[in-house]
């Protein structure tokens, strides 16, 4: 499967894996790479040394390529964009924000920019700014979201640009790759398959919460504080969704989420921590691993679409 996103980043398979906080690190990572997609660190809110030592480990584990992601809401990230360049990194894709005032540094050290966007106007911002490609990411995604779907915005954001588009939001399997490439995307990328992978240091509960969930248990938090993220329903989204109706102010709400997606990942308290996954998670009925993930999307992709084709 070619595309122009395989030729641009020199990759074996269209499929990108999600920059997930806590959980995209190095193991990961070169996993999805070795396995012929692109592999991603994410900096999140990790210290630059950090971030350094991840880039680092991955490379001793792959020769193949991969990214690291840049969230922009981190008070961190002018660090952690020098980073990528000191360490020679060919990938970067970004989220939450608006990365313009990293972009020519990137670009003169040769460095791949793609921007996760959730609007048309932000995509045609970063075409002109000199980006490669941009994610187009759907509300159905886990984490930090925007408001329109990928149904809709997909085919949007490609008709409004020249540059290739990715999509991401609601894709676990070759039939949401396949319907990405006939809205106009050139790729996908996955998280929350990648979060119920056997390489994602993931806590089992975790996983685990993943692989329970139906099609309606995920919520919105942070709707009414401008910052809003989608995770599996438990004690603290129900807690949380319940202050945000009683108009709870951002702070009193920020107390209730500190530290809460490291508890979960890590401590694997999937209960009271946040377990951020996207809408597609009842989809996903077992923990597999990145090359079977990988592989089986690509051929149900290329198999329904050969089959729709007789229609
Ligand atoms: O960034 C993500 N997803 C994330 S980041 C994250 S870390 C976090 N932890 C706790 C609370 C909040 C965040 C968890 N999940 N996805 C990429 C993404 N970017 N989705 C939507 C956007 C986006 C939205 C608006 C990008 C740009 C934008 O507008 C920027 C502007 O300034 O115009």
């Amino acid at each position: 499967m070619k595309t122009k996103i395989t030729k641009l980043l020199n990759i074996e398979y269209p499929i990108i894996q999600g920059g997930m906080a806590w959980v995209a690190e190095h193991n990961l990572a070169s996993a999805v790479s070795n396995a012929g997609g692109l592999g991603i660190i994410g900096a999140a809110s990790t210290p630059p040394d950090i971030v350094r030592e991840e880039i680092r480990k991955c490379r001793q584990l792959t020769d193949k390529p991969f990214g690291v992601n840049v969230m922009l809401l981190n008070p961190n990230a002018d660090e952690v964009a020098k980073v990528i360049v000191q360490e020679g990194v060919k990938v970067v894709t970004t989220g939450a924000g608006n990365p313009a005032k990293y972009m020519d540094m990137w670009k003169e050290a040769g460095v791949k920019v793609i921007p996760v966007v959730a609007s048309v106007a932000l995509a045609r911002l970063m075409e002109r700014g000199g980006a490669d490609a941009v994610i187009a990411e759907g509300m159905e995604s886990g984490g930090h979201i925007g408001q329109t779907t990928t149904m809709a915005l997909v085919p949007q954001v490609s008709d409004a640009l020249k540059i290739p588009v990715i999509a991401a939001g609601g894709i676990a399997d070759g039939r949401g790759m396949a319907a990405a490439l006939m809205l106009g995307a050139e790729a996908v990328q996955m998280g929350t398959r990648f979060v119920a992978c056997k390489e994602a240091v993931v806590h089992e509960n975790y996983k685990n919460k993943i692989i329970k969930a139906t099609d309606i248990d995920s919520a919105v938090t942070g709707m009414s504080t401008g910052h809003p993220v989608r995770c599996l329903r438990n004690k603290m989204t129900r807690i949380y969704l319940d202050m945000e109706k009683k108009g709870a102010d951002f702070m009193e709400l920020e107390k209730l989420t500190l530290g809460s997606l490291k508890n979960a990942v890590i401590d694997g308290d999937v209960t009271q921590g946040t377990v951020m996954a996207g809408q597609i998670s009842g989809l996903i009925g077992e923990v597999k691993n990145c090359r079977d993930i990988i592989e089986e999307t690509v051929n149900e992709a290329m198999s329904v679409i050969k089959a729709r084709g007789d229609i």
